[in-house]
């Protein structure tokens, strides 16, 4: 163990264990950038999945951040992954979807989880790393009015000091509901770039954006502003996917009512909703899908690694 120059509020939480290079970045203040590890277990088929994940942490390097995939590895909080615990994630048969409540069954016994937004949020702040890159957030599911399902994404960025860069959110949702929740938790959602907030696979979704930031640096000053008036919670920052890889709502939207309608005939409940229509909307779009979900994915570790950079160099150091 490195011993640390900063406060004690960022010194990692002694029960995580952090791969040697992500205890050394965040021991010298360099810039982390952790990934989340449910995209891999439960949101692509292998092995576009490992693929995917092995990609995006040479990104964010090739971005002079250092990456940290996290995940639970027989029962232990994992704050960097090799390539081999890539693979198993990938791979291994019992790999629970874990978000914030299923964190301590996991751990005490001891099995493989793959963290979800709220639960991989959770253990970065832990760790002392305040910028997270990921593919979609959860949030309010259509029907939550009478199913209340309401994703733990969006309570975690209402209390937990990260921030999220993610394509926005995918129309199995309901994007306006999901849009009022973040504004009652007093969650900013920033988009880059644009004015029309991104629906994931899309550009656009009906919904204006509730803010737009053109640059790294401004979202930086963001967070240590939000943080430095006490304002505890983390920031929504949005990317909409390169026009280049774009599926428009045309494309994707009839796909998306048809396994949003079959998850309800078949009776799928609670955590399996998502995994099951991420990989249906695969199936129904013929693998088109993936191909821009993990576009979007390579383009938000590019703003991530960037925003990481650019907080480093603003972030208090005591
Ligand atoms: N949305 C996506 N891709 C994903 C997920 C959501 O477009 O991979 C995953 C994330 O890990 C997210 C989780 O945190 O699903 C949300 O699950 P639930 O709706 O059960 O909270
Ligand atoms: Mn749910």
């Amino acid at each position: 163990m490195k011993t640390q120059p900063a406060a004690p509020q960022s010194m990692p939480h002694p029960a995580l264990a952090l791969a040697p290079e992500v205890a050394e970045a965040l021991a010298a203040g360099r810039p982390v950038v952790a990934l989340e590890s449910t995209i891999i277990s439960h949101g692509m088929p292998y092995p576009r999945n490992v693929e995917m994940a092995r990609e995006v942490e040479q990104i964010v390097r090739d971005g002079g951040a250092t990456p940290a995939t996290i995940a639970i590895l027989d029962g232990v909080a994992r704050i960097g992954l090799s390539a081999d615990e890539l693979e198993l994630l990938a791979t291994h048969e019992d790999v629970a979807k874990v978000s914030i409540r299923d964190l301590p069954h996991v751990m005490a016994t001891k099995r493989h989880g793959a963290t979800t937004v709220a639960s991989t949020m959770r253990l970065a702040a832990l760790a002392g790393i305040k910028v997270f890159v990921t593919g979609g957030l959860g949030g309010v599911h259509r029907g939550a009015e009478s199913s209340m399902d309401i994703s733990a994404d969006l309570t975690e960025l209402s209390q937990t000091d990260v921030a999220v860069v993610s394509a926005g959110v995918k129309s199995i949702l309901d994007i306006g509901r999901t849009l009022e929740v973040m504004e009652t938790l007093g969650v900013p959602v920033v988009n880059f770039g644009a004015d029309e907030f991104p629906s994931f696979y899309s550009r656009s979704s009906g919904y204006s954006a509730p803010m737009r930031s053109d640059s790294p640096e401004e979202l930086a000053e963001m967070m240590r502003i939000k943080w430095d008036l006490g304002l505890k919670g983390g920031i929504s920052v949005t990317n909409p996917v390169p026009a280049e890889d774009e599926m428009t709502q045309d494309e994707i939207g009839a796909l998306i009512d048809q396994a949003v309608a079959e998850s309800a005939e078949r009776g799928i409940l609670g955590k399996d909703i998502t995994p099951f229509l991420l990989g249906r909307i695969v199936e129904l779009s013929g693998g088109r899908s993936l191909d821009t979900n993990i576009a979007l994915v390579r383009s938000n570790a590019r703003l991530g690694a960037a925003l990481a950079k650019a907080y480093a160099a603003v972030a208090p150091t005591a």
